[in-house]
């Protein structure tokens, strides 16, 4: 035969194999179904393992907010475990920071001025008005602090109403899942407000007024936030706690900045500084408190460099001064010079690498500003003027003499006028009053003019300028400190 002829070659080994697996194919089907099952339930018990070491029940209040492509952060307001962090179908955290997805948001607002009134009006109910959204933004974008840079009340007397927002505020953002961190502005009181400062930081209200504490920052993961009061150069506790001579707010705010360098330099990209003053390059409305004058009191922004972000509070208008140097703004309009602003707070995302976008979010308009200028029979027909008879209206009246019951007439029509003014146009200007002439104007440029006046025409020199500011600061702290010591002067007290 054939295959006789042949020497038989050895089968090869993937031959003999597959002889082999041929005959015990039964075993082999076995073995493969075991092996599958076995994979599958080592799988299964990983997956179970990991749940059950890393998920729990989800929390009813949970606001999930998405942070990055991979997960999903949200606050439930637990004081132990503020945020959850899901990933996919699954809660991979309860004790995670937001920056296991890269971002930290903070909320710059200032100058609440609780307590203000304008023309006459309180402004309490508009300012709650801006807690309630402040406090709907906070649970909306899972805010992890508000920082509030200064004037957080109008003056060092707060009314007792003003004082209540404040507290209920402060509690209702903390339990919204943010920290709040307050600094003193120039119409606060330090010492009032600070009060208690060291306790209440422990339940997430940081409330710095004490210039010896610059420098410390308030810590949130890590983010490093330096709060600075404002810093009055006339008051040696001031110059005192931060070892300067020179009474200027230069001196003041770049010694305070010092202070912050070096705490920072020990410390990751993401700081961010607070602070209460006039930065050079920025522009005032009509209805902060006079700290500038000539350009003594300005601050260059460049007092601000080596920090990833500074939140300014003194300007009611909010504006840009650098790239990382802002004013928020008033949340709520104090001036008729305010009527063009856009009113609201600063929402901060800051990097890990510290770069911060900035996003401006519209605060509730509680009622609108209108400035009226004509003719009474102008602004009492114009049909142009329809939106503003629900609004807070100021109206200047230009008629050639002053018509006789203006006020009443207009107030027909335009409920909410706080302000009528008389700048009568024609022939005869007749002398305006002293009380029309000072009216709206710094009390420093109505002092340097009537000291020019006095002197025919001759102008105050710099050195004059200053002491007239020096002055009407001091009286301004003398009044401060006479109602500190509860000797306000009220009409009609002894
Ligand atoms: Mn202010």
């Amino acid at each position: 035969m054939r295959a006789a002829l042949t020497p038989t070659s050895p089968p090869a080994p993937f031959a003999r194999v597959k002889g082999w697996l041929r005959r015990h194919r039964a075993l082999v089907d076995a073995v493969l179904v075991l092996g599958l099952w076995v994979l599958f339930a080592l799988v299964a018990a990983g997956h179970v393992l990991q749940l059950l070491a890393t998920s729990r029940p989800l929390p009813p209040n949970l606001l999930a907010v998405e942070c990055s492509g991979h997960d999903q952060v949200g606050r439930c307001g637990e004081p132990s475990h503020p945020f959850v962090v899901r990933r996919g179908c699954r809660t991979v955290a309860l004790s995670a920071s937001p920056h296991s997805v890269g971002c930290m948001k903070l909320i710059h607002t200032s100058d609440w001025h609780l307590g203000r009134s304008f023309h006459g009006v309180g402004l309490l109910d508009a300012q709650a008005e801006y807690v309630d959204h402040l406090v709907q933004t906070v649970r909306e974008e899972a805010v992890d602090a508000v920082l509030v840079s200064g004037d957080v009340y109008d003056r060092a007397l707060p009314p007792p109403d003003a004082v209540r927002l404040l507290s209920e505020a402060a509690t209702r953002l903390i339990d919204a899942g943010a920290q709040v961190i307050l600094s003193s502005g120039n119409h606060d009181s330090a010492i009032r407000l600070g009060f208690a400062s060291d306790l209440l930081s422990r339940a997430g209200l940081h409330i710095r007024s004490d210039a010896r504490t610059i420098g410390q920052p308030v810590v949130i993961d890590d983010t490093a936030i330096y709060p600075i009061p404002y810093l009055e150069p006339a008051s040696t506790s001031v110059t005192d706690a931060l070892d300067v001579t020179e009474r200027s707010h230069t001196a003041v705010l770049g010694a305070a900045m010092e202070r912050v360098r070096v705490d920072a330099a020990g410390r990751g990209p993401r700081t961010v500084v607070m602070a209460h003053c006039f930065a050079s390059g920025s522009t005032a409305s009509d209805s902060e408190r006079d700290i500038t004058t000539g350009g003594v009191a300005m601050v260059p922004a460049s007092t601000f460099d080596g920090v990833a972000y500074t939140a300014l509070g003194h300007l009611h208008r909010p504006q840009r001064v650098s790239g990382t140097v802002r004013y928020s703004g008033s949340p709520v309009a104090m001036s008729f010079s305010e009527t063009a602003h856009t009113k609201g707070s600063l929402l901060l995302t800051l990097e890990p690498d510290g770069r911060v976008h900035t996003e401006q979010v519209a605060a509730p308009v509680h009622r609108e500003l209108a400035v009226l200028r004509g003719d009474l029979d102008d602004v009492l027909g114009g049909r142009e003027h329809a939106g503003a008879e629900s609004s807070w209206v100021q109206i200047t009246l230009t008629d050639p003499v002053r018509p006789i019951g203006a006020l009443e007439r207009l107030r027909a029509r335009f409920p909410h006028l706080l302000q009528l003014r008389f700048e009568p146009t024609g022939m005869v200007r007749p002398v305006r009053s002293y009380a029309s002439r000072v009216d709206r104007r710094e009390p420093l440029e109505v002092c340097c003019d009537f000291v020019s006046d006095v002197r025919h025409g001759a102008e105050v020199d710099e050195a004059e300028h200053e002491l007239l500011r020096s002055a009407l600061e001091a009286g301004r702290r003398e009044q401060d400190r006479a109602e500190d010591r509860g000797r306000t002067r009220r009409r009609g007290a002894a």
